[in-house]
């Protein structure tokens, strides 16, 4: 009886703390894109945010097709608890930079490899004029996108800042171990 009465406390106990882990949850990185097709890129970057436990939300928006509902958007993202917003787009690429004109949380930039092999977005997004700008990573480089947000956060968050420094650690191994696959590559004339 005693045991059956505590077995349910604890079940109370794990419930509560399932439920208000989702109700609590609110986004602080906020990915927007231009459409859809802009997603098996974006993919990416949602994925490290995950995997770094950073709560996030992914909406398709665009500054040509829907004005409003960009401005809207910039515009309490601030008030919402956003602290960062990576925006991506395609082709003529305005969308970035109409966010970054209604907002002070950062935006960083991902221009999508679209049309004349993504250049016409990487320079619509980097190119802003001062006072409103759009931190740009290279073309398709959501992953860079999403690692440069986390290193925004970790700023102020300690248990993410040792997550990312395990992540860059991880990445030196790798080299490491790269190297030691190309020290087995043989060849006449390669000097060890
Ligand atoms: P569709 O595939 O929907 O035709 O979009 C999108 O980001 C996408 O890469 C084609 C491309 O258009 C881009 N797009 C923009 C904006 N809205 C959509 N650059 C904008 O507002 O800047």
């Amino acid at each position: 009886m005693y045991y059956g009465c505590f077995s349910l406390y604890l079940y109370d106990i794990f419930m509560y703390k399932i439920v208000s882990f989702y109700l609590i949850m609110t986004p602080i990185v906020s990915i927007i894109m231009g459409s859809t097709s802009d997603l098996p890129i974006m993919e990416k970057a949602a994925q490290l945010l995950n995997d770094l436990h950073i709560p996030f939300e992914m909406n398709a928006l665009s500054a040509h097709r829907t004005p409003d509902a960009v401005e809207e958007f910039a515009k309490n993202a601030h008030r919402k608890g956003v602290k960062v917003i990576i925006a991506a787009a395609g082709m003529a690429a305005h969308l970035p930079g109409v966010i970054a004109a209604s907002t002070i949380v950062p935006v960083i930039g991902v221009p999508i490899k679209s049309t004349l092999e993504g250049i016409d977005a990487l320079l619509a997004i980097v190119q802003m004029p001062p006072g409103i700008p759009v931190a740009t990573v290279g073309i398709n480089g959501a992953l860079n996108a999403a690692i440069l947000a986390a290193q925004m956060l970790a700023l102020e968050d300690k248990k993410l800042e040792r997550k990312l420094a395990d992540y860059k650690e991880e990445l030196k191994i790798k080299i490491v171990k790269a190297n030691e696959e190309l020290r087995a590559v043989k060849y006449e004339y390669k000097c060890e």
